[in-house]
């Protein structure tokens, strides 16, 4: 009998903290053995070649998220997972959108609902909070955080989802006093209203217009505030998808007066600029940029990638907020294309995350390898409680592997995405280095540009405490 379910033999095994040449015996799942000449497994896969890393994890996706009457995201769980499963991922982190006047607890039934038995990777779920009555923060988030789901989105924008100071600060000290880290959506609500409406009366209605509503300031000044809440509360914030320079010095500052911030940005600050959306027509192709924040500068671009070199991000994930374009619940809006205001806000990234950041960071050289799996997998499985059953690759972790070829040369295109969307805004992009097999705990589940997994192999993960909470 064999004495592995698996061996992945030969390979150059990487993680946060290095590399080694070694094979990976896999029983049960979970990684039994690192070492040199392994013996037999059931089945053998030919790592020489290739980079073994840990799966990816995508902590900020966004699948079959509930969007009002008109809008539709374009993935949920099962299209959404398969996305990231070719992508090289393994683990992702969507949200549970509380709608006002829903229960929390029965927020997240709705989401498990939707998300059993269909997708090809392993989940949890963050908690958007939006209703912050007493009994959602008295009772039921200290119940749901005690549950395994460790970690809170809250939005500074957005009519149905914002929240007012007095509220922001309520949500962080309960989780403050129970351990959870809270996501913070930094953009001000009244600046960009003021702009949008002033854009509006000036005729400027285009998706091109959205970026002029929300410029860098709105964040900067919203991102500002979140850490000045967060340091009287003492609470641990991450402060996602920052865009450029300005919400980068605020958490740089605030970590300087030992605020416990973290910090994420997301490929399209890397590789998109707002010239993305120009065009002076709601029918011209610029919806399909139209994100918040929006993509900003070179310059903007290339402070982030100082942050990341200088260790200011934690975590780089995709944000992968799936519309499809040339739809009626998508980018081309039903209400009369009036405005960039009704463009839905997101763009698909999951399946691209990992080229992008290898191609552009490994491979242009402006970071490391170590560096490289911990920005997108191991700090996530730290800061979101699931370390080290997620994130490494060590003896007792669940084998959770993506085989990479660091040599191959990718242009990105929409049929290589394998999402509900129907286009990247990442099409045409030369990549070089590519998940050519993806392992969720010793089993294939996408190999050789096809899925192979079962839809429905992918579980629930109850997490624990953030190492920063
Ligand atoms: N914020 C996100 O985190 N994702 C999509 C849209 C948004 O505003
Ligand atoms: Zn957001
Ligand atoms: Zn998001």
């Amino acid at each position: 009998m064999a004495e592995f379910d698996l061996v992945v033999r030969g390979g150059q095994v990487v993680t946060a903290a290095d590399r080694m040449m070694c094979d990976i015996g896999i029983r049960a799942g979970r990684i039994t053995a690192l070492a040199e000449g392994l013996g037999q497994g059931a089945r053998e896969i030919d790592a020489r070649g290739r980079l073994v890393l840990p799966g990816g994890i995508d902590s900020h996706v966004h699948l079959d998220q509930y969007q009002g009457e008109d809008v539709t995201m374009a993935d949920g769980f099962e299209t959404g997972s398969r996305s990231a499963a070719a992508g090289g991922n393994t683990t992702l982190i969507p949200f549970a959108l509380q709608q006002r006047g829903q229960s929390l607890r029965q927020t997240v039934e709705a989401y498990h609902a939707k998300a059993t038995g269909q997708s090809y990777v392993d989940y949890g779920f963050h908690l958007i909070i939006t209703d912050p009555t007493p009994h959602v923060l008295g009772q039921e988030l200290p119940a749901l955080i005690a549950d395994g789901y460790t970690s809170v989105k809250i939005f500074m924008t957005y009519d149905d989802l914002v929240l007012r100071d007095r509220e922001i600060l309520e949500v962080l000290s309960v989780t403050r006093s129970h351990g959870a880290l809270v996501m913070i959506h930094a953009e001000g609500y009244d600046q960009i209203k003021f702009l949008t409406d002033k854009l509006e009366q000036a005729g400027h209605t285009a998706p091109y217009f959205h970026a002029a509503s929300r410029p860098q300031v709105v964040e900067r000044e919203a991102t500002h505030r979140a850490l000045a809440h967060a340091e009287l509360t003492e609470a641990a914030v991450m402060i996602v998808h920052v865009s450029g320079a300005e919400a980068m010095e605020q958490i740089d500052w605030a970590r300087r007066r030992g605020i416990r911030v973290f910090a994420e940005t997301c490929p399209q600050y890397l590789v998109l600029t707002a010239d993305h959306l120009k065009g002076l027509n709601m029918d011209e192709t610029g919806g399909k940029y139209v994100c918040s924040p929006p993509p900003r500068d070179e310059a903007a671009q290339a402070a982030l990638w100082r942050g990341i070199a200088a260790g200011v991000f934690d975590v780089i994930s995709s944000d992968h907020s799936p519309f499809r374009y040339n739809d009626t619940q998508g980018k081309l809006h039903p209400k009369g294309r009036t405005s960039f205001r009704w463009v839905p806000n997101g763009i698909p990234g999951v399946a691209a995350r990992l080229p992008i950041l290898f191609s552009e960071g490994v491979g242009k050289g402006r970071i490391s390898l170590e560096r490289f799996v911990a920005l997108t997998a191991s700090n996530h499985a730290k800061l979101y409680g699931m370390y080290p059953k997620k994130g490494t690759i060590a003896v007792g972790s669940d084998a959770d592997l993506t085989l990479w070829d660091p040599e191959r040369r990718v242009t990105l295109t929409q049929d290589l995405m394998f999402h509900g969307c129907d286009y990247t805004p990442y099409e045409g992009l030369e990549v070089t280095g590519w998940p050519v097999t993806t392992i969720l705990r010793g089993k294939v589940v996408f190999d050789a540009g096809q899925p192979l997994g079962r839809k429905g192999g992918g579980t629930f993960l109850s997490r624990g405490a953030s190492v920063s909470a």
